[in-house]
């Protein structure tokens, strides 16, 4: 047995991550680095988020962002500490952010490192007033350029992933990611400031649970998904008898699917001019959770192939997405091919 595997060990995110580093000879540790820069931008986000309800930080700047959705204050405390945290470690090359139009290029006065770094700073934010839990999405690429990292180095395949996880910021706060070794996840202890080892080696289930998507948009979908709903209801002979869950918080949803099994899908609202593609963004959102869960046995697809094999065109792209276990996410591809 690893000493890692002994009942009652303490691994905090440091150790794991160490650890993890050591299975690859040619590790240079600036990606330990980064990941740890990530916790701790994690760390903080959540002492603000925990403090949401309060006056100081609730209410909208009024502004929109590129997606034409109102930016609320938290988005842009989230959005602004994971750039000025990584932005002067030499770690990266070049930034991008569901928040901003166009990438965000390291200052002319830090030196650019190799890595690559893609974020979603604060995702389900039509949720803050409400108390329900909010995530950060983050994705790690090798620099592929020559420069100093520009658009090129954003626009690639979920394939080239090197690292890409979530901050969940629920009932307790969890740090998931996986640097293509499994997916790992971890616990703040708020006592201690620290990240613990909570959900070693975690693994889709084999049966499945549950299937989340917002059904009011129903009316907007091809049959296909009309046909893989019903089926995912039971209302076909042999078919599964899911129950739904739907929080409209992609971290929260993506979670439960992770650790109960069951598929989470945002499909294209094909009725809906304003949602031809769906609402969910390739680069932030779709590729590091189909990454994450492919490597704990499940996939993430369009519809009609693997996200991680899609090759990005723009930054903030659009895509129909299914994610969870891998033959519920099959089957939609199956109804999806056979009616649309
Ligand atoms: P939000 O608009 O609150 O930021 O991508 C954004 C997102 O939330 C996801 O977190 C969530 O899964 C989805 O939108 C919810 O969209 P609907 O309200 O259309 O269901």
């Amino acid at each position: 047995m690893e000493e890692t595997d002994q009942p009652g060990q303490i691994i905090t995110i440091e150790r794991h991550i160490l650890e993890e580093q050591s299975s690859f000879p040619e590790a240079t540790g600036t990606l330990t680095y980064l990941l740890y820069d990530i916790a701790l931008v994690g760390k903080i986000i959540a002492s603000k988020t925990s403090r949401a309800g309060l006056a100081e930080i609730l209410g909208r700047t009024g502004d929109t962002n590129i997606q034409d959705e109102q930016v609320q204050k938290l988005d842009r405390f989230a959005d602004a500490t994971f750039f000025r945290m990584n932005d002067h470690t030499g770690r990266v090359a070049v930034m991008a952010s569901e928040e901003h139009a166009n990438i965000l290029p390291i200052p002319e006065k830090y030196p650019a490192g190799k890595y690559v770094l893609l974020f979603d700073p604060l995702d389900g934010s039509s949720n803050i007033d409400y108390n329900i839990s909010l995530g950060t999405i983050f994705s790690i690429y090798r620099k592929v350029s020559a420069g100093r990292g520009g658009l090129e180095d954003c626009l690639q395949k979920g394939r080239q992933l090197v690292a890409a996880g979530y901050l969940l910021y629920g009932t307790s706060t969890m740090l998931v990611y996986s640097a293509g070794l499994g997916v790992n996840g971890f616990t703040l202890d708020p006592t201690v400031g620290e990240f613990l080892l909570s959900h070693p080696a975690i693994r889709i289930p084999e049966t499945p649970q549950y299937y989340s998507v917002n059904q009011g948009n129903e009316k907007y979908w091809s049959k296909g998904v009309r046909e893989y709903t019903a089926w995912l209801q039971g209302m076909q002979p042999g078919s599964h008898s899911l129950s739904a869950r739907y929080v409209g918080s992609l971290v929260a949803d993506f979670h439960r699917t992770l650790l109960a099994g069951g598929v989470f899908y945002y499909p294209a609202d094909s009725h809906d001019p304003r949602k031809p593609h769906g609402k969910l963004r390739l680069l932030y959102e779709a590729i590091p959770l189909a990454f994450l869960a492919e490597q704990a046995g499940g996939k993430g697809s369009d519809g009609s192939q693997d996200i991680l094999d899609i090759q990005p065109q723009t930054l903030h792209q659009r895509i129909p997405f299914f994610v969870g276990s891998r033959d519920l996410v099959e089957q939609a591809e199956t109804f999806i091919q056979k009616y649309g």
